[in-house]
């Protein structure tokens, strides 16, 4: 008993250093964000009271019981002074679930609360949850949208699956409650965002209808839609608004990422873009901006992404991979960026609401042609060098 006490003392020390990690930036610099040393969140930081059973009398080897294999794709919401983050954390059993992490640093400290959280089970059907986007609604309420998955009982081939968008709100982050899942005329959905104000008076979504449940190259990118009752929750007319360009960062895939940012020039929305490789699928962060007045329109596309996987990053359980779902504003217009890596670990990128503004409308679009993009690049040079 006094070897397992040792042991567990070890890994609850370790889990502890895991937590309170200092988090300095990275030598990285591109003049929009900063990257940082460590990730923000990992599967080390889970509690280990969550994985083994502490009881000598049931685990007298002092084994993990219930592993946790990832913890990536958060969600996030600056409330208070205070950073949350529900992360998706995916056991080793492969099912996801949502569980809120805290700090009063954007960028390190972040700790699990006690309990997952616990998400009312409306649905048999459901097998698995993941990458809840946090909208904090002009009604009041903080919505999480996420996707909520199941198998295709139409279909004989066992791995083929249903993507659809829950719906659950909350005024705390503990008491959730459950609202039907989103219902359009698309056949499955995922990367679907609540954007968080009215637009003519209604819920107004940005979705991704999908071909099948991996597939969503023969619909056009990220869509926008309104929906009267969000209780009841339907999108009759889906529109396109960012849509998929062949030779670019999005070409196979178009997704919605955190909720956008109200900027004073406009809606800054970070998404992420898909393209196919000799390796497979290469996921990257990118961003646009919407019309403050007219969120249905596009008014700044800067060429190219914003954040794609480096170093380590790189390497994951999908490799090649980030993506976001989460990104909050502090009080002193500091934004964090919450990204996870190869659906492995939770990272985060900071910048400041001017630099991503700046960004945003005054980087060049992409030309879509090398010839064109060329003369843009020598546009650059040649101003560079009449100044030496
Ligand atoms: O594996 C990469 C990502 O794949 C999906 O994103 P998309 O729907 O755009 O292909 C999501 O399942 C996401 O969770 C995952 O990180």
């Amino acid at each position: 008993i006094d070897i397992m006490n040792d042991i567990k003392n070890k890994i609850i020390e370790k889990y502890e250093k895991t937590v309170n990690l200092p988090n300095r930036i990275s030598d990285f610099y591109n003049g929009i964000y900063e990257r940082y040393e460590n990730p923000v969140l990992t599967a080390a930081h889970i509690p280990p009271f969550w994985k083994y059973d502490f009881n000598p009398e049931t685990n007298p080897f002092f084994m993990e019981r219930l592993g946790v294999n990832a913890v990536f794709n958060a969600g996030a919401i600056y409330l208070k002074g205070k950073y949350y983050l529900v992360a998706r954390v995916e056991g080793n059993d492969r099912k996801s679930f949502f569980a809120v992490a805290e700090s009063t640093s954007p960028t390190e400290g972040f700790r699990f609360w006690d309990y997952p959280v616990i998400l009312p089970d409306t649905d048999p059907d459901e097998t698995n949850v993941y990458d809840m986007r946090l909208t904090l609604h002009e009604d009041g309420w903080i919505y999480g949208v996420f996707c909520s998955e199941s198998k295709d009982k139409d279909s004989k081939n066992l791995s083929d699956a249903c993507a659809a968008a829950g719906i659950v709100r909350t005024k705390d982050l503990k008491k959730w409650e459950r609202l039907p899942n989103l219902k359009t005329k698309s056949n499955q959905q995922r990367n679907v965002v609540l954007h968080p104000e009215f637009v003519q008076g209604k819920y107004a979504f940005y979705t991704r209808p999908q071909d099948g449940f991996i597939s969503a190259g023969g619909q056009g990118g990220i869509c926008f839609g309104l929906c009267d009752d969000i209780t009841h929750p339907y999108i009759d007319d889906e529109k396109l608004l960012s849509k998929r360009a062949y030779h670019t960062i999005t070409e196979e895939k178009n997704g919605a990422g955190a909720p956008p940012i109200k900027t004073d020039k406009g809606w800054v929305h970070i998404a992420h873009g898909v393209r196919n490789t000799a390796a497979g699928l290469r996921y990257v962060i990118y961003a646009f901006a919407t019309a403050l007045d007219d969120p249905f329109k596009v008014i700044a596309e800067p060429s190219g992404y914003l954040i794609a996987p480096e170093g380590i990053e790189r390497v994951g359980d999908v490799s090649n991979v980030v993506f976001t779902n989460g990104a909050v504003v502090n009080d002193n217009n500091e934004v964090y960026i919450y990204y996870a890596s190869s659906d492995t670990r939770l990272h985060v990128a900071s910048t400041t609401l001017d630099r991503l503004t700046d960004y945003v409308f005054n980087t060049p679009p992409d030309m879509l042609r090398t010839a064109d993009c060329v003369k843009q690049r020598i546009e650059l040079i040649k101003g560079n060098l009449s100044l030496v």
